[in-house]
């Protein structure tokens, strides 16, 4: 993998709850790859740069016009989404998600989005110069989309936010952030005894955790031979930007011994970490 050009896509997400008819709020946050760089929360009227090289290679003048772009669109999209409510006959609670971003290819080129989900469906993506129906957008919405693309204005600031100003962060981004980025941190593994499934039969629990990047593999083995019946749990995040797992295999009691995980990490370099269940644990 090492040495081979490779992507990493730069998101941007906003999360907007609307309670009421007076109650909202407006959260963004930023992700190159799988580490988050920013974040702007509610109250807050600046931008909040959570790894050190979160400013990329742009200037504070950059910055400080990109926070004043966002400051007067977060009160305006507040504005306008309560009107489109009235207009529509939305009735609250509702949530609006956006997802911007690009990601930058070889030789100069780049690909961007915008998309927006109403109560977690997505609804509306802005394409090329224009403000576009998801397929299967409720009919209801093509009133807001007819108004939203009758200002040129927005139209242009948005497609210069997705061709020019992502592209150049998320280039910029890179850079500064790409040890961090492609850093190899391996797992530690570790085996527990969980709750009983049944009577004469037990949980073995293999846990692994502090690896980076996500992909990893893990399996509860007896010899060579893969257990199929491994039950693998949803990858989480540490609080570090590393991941945990935890892989379960239920087995008669009399079957434990002889069993074993086994992990597979790109940070291992092939030296998987291979743990032995000790028969003596189980009770
Ligand atoms: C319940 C209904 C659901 C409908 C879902 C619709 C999704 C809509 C997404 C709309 C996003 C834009 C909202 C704000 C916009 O309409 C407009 O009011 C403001 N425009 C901007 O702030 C431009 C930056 C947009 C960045 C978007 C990133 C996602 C204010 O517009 C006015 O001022 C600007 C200058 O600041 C221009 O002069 C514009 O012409 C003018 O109208």
């Amino acid at each position: 993998q090492t040495g081979s050009p490779r992507n990493f896509p730069f998101r941007c997400l906003q999360i907007s709850s609307f309670a009421n008819t007076t109650w909202t709020r407006t959260d963004g946050l930023a992700w190159l790859w799988e580490l988050q760089t920013h974040a702007w929360r509610n109250g807050s009227d600046s931008i909040h740069f959570l790894k050190p090289w979160s400013r990329g290679n742009f200037s504070p003048q950059q910055w400080e016009d990109l926070q004043h772009i966002l400051g007067v669109y977060r009160s305006s999209f507040t504005r306008d989404i309560q009107e489109f409510a009235i207009m529509l006959s939305k009735v609250y609670p509702f949530e609006l998600q956006l997802s911007a971003g690009c990601e930058a290819y070889p030789g100069n080129a780049s690909e961007s989005f915008l998309h927006v989900a109403f109560q977690g469906t997505h609804v509306v993506s802005f394409q090329g110069t224009y403000w576009e129906p998801a397929p299967d957008a409720p009919l209801w919405l093509n009133r807001a989309i007819e108004e939203l693309n009758k200002d040129q204005g927005t139209r242009e600031m948005v497609q210069s936010l997705l061709s020019d100003t992502c592209p150049q962060l998320a280039s910029g981004l890179l850079e500064a952030g790409k040890s961090e980025l492609e850093q190899q941190v391996k797992p530690k593994a570790w085996l527990s005894q969980g709750p009983s499934p049944g009577s004469d039969r037990l949980q073995l629990e293999c846990h692994v955790s502090g690896f980076y990047p996500k992909p990893v593999w893990v399996m509860w083995m007896r010899g060579e031979q893969d257990q199929p019946e491994t039950q693998r749990g949803d990858v989480l995040p540490n609080a570090d930007d590393t991941w945990y797992l935890r892989v379960t295999l239920d087995v008669a009691a009399g079957e434990a011994a002889g069993l074993s995980c086994r992990v597979k990490h790109s940070s291992l370099g092939g030296q998987d970490i291979v743990l032995h269940w000790d028969g003596s644990r189980s009770s």
